[in-house]
């Protein structure tokens, strides 16, 4: 709902928000040497929208931000799922009221992204933190560690898993345009850590939910 310019509500179907906000600090750093010290505010761009599915208002935002970074997150608020918690028992359900339950479940997202970075084609590799055995030429006080980078080249491939204990991303790369130190432009993939499909793999949650596998 908004409000015209004779101020009567008027309402907008299907409609999107977008706005600017503060968002803390973009960079800051004090110089020990010359004592120069800076700091430099963050905005974000913010473009979302809410939508009610039964008793959840889920919101999807998207952030774009000043240092290029784009982030989104799916929100989910609204009424808690329930159910009926007759004998109290805990192992499949959060109490939240006497004889209340809100049984264990996920909310699993898809997202699409189409990035045509600099117009033109792309492809995706995965990009692994790797350690470095100690040895006397390479790494003589163990200390060392370098990245692996394996391409993604079919869609079966691309089905990959988060591991944080490597620091997993996944970049996505022009092949066809380079940056200003001949390295192909680039966006990376920051996965969040989260648990895949908990549903049985015979469920009919798992059939229409593959990608979460
Ligand atoms: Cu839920």
């Amino acid at each position: 709902m908004v409000v015209t310019g004779r101020g009567e509500p008027r309402e907008i179907t299907n409609g999107i928000c977008m706005h600017e906000e503060d968002w803390s600090i973009l960079s800051k750093h004090t110089d020990l040497w010359s004592g120069v010290a800076y700091t430099r505010r963050n905005r974000r761009l913010v473009i979302s929208f809410f939508t009610t599915v039964g008793n959840y208002d889920y919101g999807f935002y998207w952030y774009l931000y000043l240092d290029g970074t784009i982030e989104f997150e799916a929100k989910a608020t609204g009424v808690v799922f329930t159910s009926a918690l007759p004998n109290g028992s805990t192992d499949f359900a959060s109490e939240i009221a006497p004889g209340l339950g809100a049984p264990f479940h996920q909310h699993l997202f898809s997202a699409r992204l189409d990035f045509a970075l600099d117009g033109g084609p792309c492809r995706v590799e995965e990009e692994d933190a790797v350690r470095v055995p100690l040895s006397s030429d390479v790494s003589p006080r163990g200390n060392a560690f370098t990245r692996k980078r394996t391409v993604l080249a079919t869609e079966k491939e691309a089905m990959r898993d988060a591991d944080a204990a490597v620091g997993r991303t996944w970049v996505v790369s022009s092949s066809e345009h380079t940056n200003r130190l001949g390295h192909p432009v680039a966006y990376k993939l920051h996965p969040e850590g989260g648990p895949t499909m908990l549903a049985s793999e015979d469920s009919s949650i798992h059939r229409r939910a593959t990608f979460a596998t």
